[in-house]
């Protein structure tokens, strides 16, 4: 009777916290794990960089974060304090800082940084929408902030094997331009139709190592915006403009789209011979909103999904494998949440307290 207590005790008390209500104890109601226990960090299994997403408040105060972090990935991307609102506060003036603190982070602990993102019609400052200067003084601010951000950021070095290397490896110089909301936006207006060619031109005037890429989600299905994208590649080969790589965001269902849709657009890309990045990957299993809590049902149908959009960058041959990058930590930290409007989306690796989801060994299976 008083084991039978102090069980129930033990019980409340580790469901108490008030963070861990939506994944409490790691089990389903029908008592499968839901959690396990890792025996491999991802980034020693991977045959490429593997990467999540950071902020610079969270690499300066949240411990746990940071060792979640450096103990499975290897690569870091901003989430957002490296995109064109974040730093491109006036004409002619920067604020590096939150990136800084980030690329010194990454440069302590041996990582690389991805440059995420310089031109994106979500993230223009209010100011710059609202110049009213000339349509060339316009094009010309674009231009001086692409090349002083990617120059600034050319300028922290590492040895990685023996080689120096800027620690910051690559950037989305644009990203999701083949959208309503780009052709509306103004750098199209402004700058004209070749806006997205220019901009790589001026990314390359500055740094002339850095891999540039072209970003965009929908890419595991859309065929028109593939095509879009696989016509600019042919037309920026053809004249001599730079691009080294593109990035499928990979934000995705743990149904749709079906992996043979996937696999046969990724060879569209993989054709081209270009670095390829799963740049956002996430998996939702609650698109219809008809779980409240994470069922062991979806966890091991997620699970699958990891393994096999793991297992499927596999046909990426190795020297165009630039990495997959996560969206997130937590679940709860997923961008997913507000997105969806709904508290329930368990898209990623870890539950609320870090531990590994099924999901983790998913991912890890996929790379074996
Ligand atoms: O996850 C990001 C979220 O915190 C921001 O509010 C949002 C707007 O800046 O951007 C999210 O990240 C986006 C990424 O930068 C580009 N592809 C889509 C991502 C999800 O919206």
């Amino acid at each position: 009777m008083k084991k039978l207590l102090l069980l129930i005790l033990l019980l409340v008390f580790s469901c108490s916290d008030s963070d861990s209500n939506q994944d409490c104890c790691s089990i389903d109601p029908e008592n499968q794990p839901l959690t396990y226990q890792a025996q491999t960090s991802l980034k020693d299994l991977a045959s490429f960089p593997v990467g999540n997403i950071v902020s610079a408040n969270k690499i300066q105060i949240n411990n746990q974060f940071i060792s979640t972090l450096l103990n499975d990935f290897n690569s870091i991307t901003a989430e957002n304090d490296m995109k064109m609102r974040n730093m491109f506060i006036g004409p002619n003036e920067y604020d590096f800082s939150d990136g800084d603190v980030i690329v010194s982070f990454a440069k302590e602990n041996g990582i690389r940084v991805f440059g995420h993102a310089l031109i994106w019609h979500s993230s223009i400052p209010d100011w710059l929408q609202n110049f009213n200067g000339t349509d060339s003084e316009f094009e010309g601010l674009v231009e001086n902030y692409i090349k002083s951000t990617v120059l600034h950021f050319s300028q922290e070095k590492m040895i990685i094997n023996g080689q120096e290397v800027s620690v910051v490896s690559g950037w989305d110089v644009v990203n999701e331009a083949f959208t309503n909301q780009a052709d509306n936006a103004i750098f199209r207006q402004r700058i004209g139709s070749d806006y997205v060619e220019k901009c790589f031109i001026w990314a390359r005037e500055a740094d002339s190592d850095v891999k540039l890429f072209y970003n965009d989600y929908g890419l595991e299905t859309n065929s028109n915006k593939v095509n879009q994208v696989l016509n600019m590649i042919d037309y920026f080969r053809n004249n001599n403009i730079p691009i080294d790589g593109v990035g499928l965001q990979m934000h995705i269902d743990h149904i749709n789209p079906l992996l043979q849709q996937i696999e046969d657009n990724l060879q569209l890309f993989i054709n081209k011979d270009v670095l390829i990045h799963f740049s956002e990957l996430d998996i939702t299993v609650n698109r219809n909103s008809d779980i409240s809590t994470l069922t062991f049902e979806r966890a091991e149908s997620q699970e699958n999904r990891y393994r096999d959009i793991v297992n499927l960058y596999l046909n990426v041959p190795i020297t165009n494998r630039f990495g997959i990058t996560l969206w997130g930590m937590r679940d709860i930290d997923s961008w997913l949440l507000n997105h969806h409007n709904n508290p329930n989306e368990y898209p990623l690796l870890f539950n609320t307290n870090y531990e590994t989801k099924i999901s983790h060994r998913g991912f890890a299976e996929g790379l074996q």
